[in-house]
């Protein structure tokens, strides 16, 4: 079966970004946008609600060829998926047969998308999101966890190798990128190799695109919707 059109919904500087790059490395500017203004609550709409109970960006919507509809919800799933979809662009090591490049890239999509979004994800919420929910205790046990056990790992690997995963870029790059500007901007990832692969990784024209919004995203709401927001976020 063959897609016939893509359309992201996405919000700027959110987990949307990973997937938005990796399309912009795949397809160039030939996929479907939809900015879904989360600060105003536009997650929670019915119809949004209808495409993703989870009311959270990115959804990809897939139209296949014959008109019907597939969407999904997951960024790493995505990723995987759209990587392995278009071999000829070498950004995942080839599946159906084992590799340590291909165990090693999975391996690192998934700690991206799992391990460390789980870290970053309740810094973020406890930092701006939750009002007065919000714990200093929790801040302070994942900045200090993120510090102590995920940027070893990673400078450890960006010692060896220009990307995560090898001297090559891949998929996981695109998480991993998003990763470490969402780690910066919560003051984690301050050793230098941080700043060094953020510089090779700005290079890339896709990465260019899908940040271009960059100056759209603030990381608290804005005092209008603060409250609201607050009182309907789940975490
Ligand atoms: N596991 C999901 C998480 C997506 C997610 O939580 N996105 C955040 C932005 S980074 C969001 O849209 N939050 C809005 C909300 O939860 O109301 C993924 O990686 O796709």
């Amino acid at each position: 079966m063959t897609i016939g059109r893509l359309k992201l919904y996405h919000y700027p500087a959110t987990r949307s970004a990973r997937v938005k790059w990796l399309l912009h490395e795949l397809l160039d500017d030939d996929f479907d946008v939809e900015v879904v203004p989360l600060y105003e609550g536009a997650q929670y709409s019915p119809e949004y609600l209808q495409k993703n109970p989870n009311h959270n960006v990115p959804a990809l919507e897939i139209t296949l060829e014959n008109g019907g509809k597939k969407i999904m919800l997951e960024s790493g799933a995505m990723v995987s998926m759209l990587a392995d979809l278009y071999p000829e662009k070498g950004l995942a090591p080839a599946a159906h047969t084992f590799s340590e490049a291909r165990a090693d890239y999975l391996q690192m999509l998934h700690y991206g998308t799992s391990w460390m979004d789980m870290m970053l994800w309740q810094i973020r919420i406890h930092t701006h999101l939750l009002g007065p929910d919000s714990d200093e205790k929790t801040i302070a046990r994942y900045n200090s966890k993120f510090t102590q056990e995920v940027e070893p790992q990673l400078i450890a690997r960006l010692e060896r190798t220009a990307y995560i995963c090898g001297d090559t870029f891949s998929a996981v790059d695109c998480v991993m990128g998003q990763n470490v500007l969402w780690a910066t901007a919560y003051g984690l990832c301050q050793p230098p190799q941080f700043a060094e692969y953020l510089a090779r990784l700005s290079q890339r024209p896709a990465f260019a695109k899908a940040y271009a919004d960059l100056g759209d995203f603030s990381l608290a709401p804005p005092a209008s919707t603060a409250q609201a927001l607050a009182d309907n976020f789940t975490g």
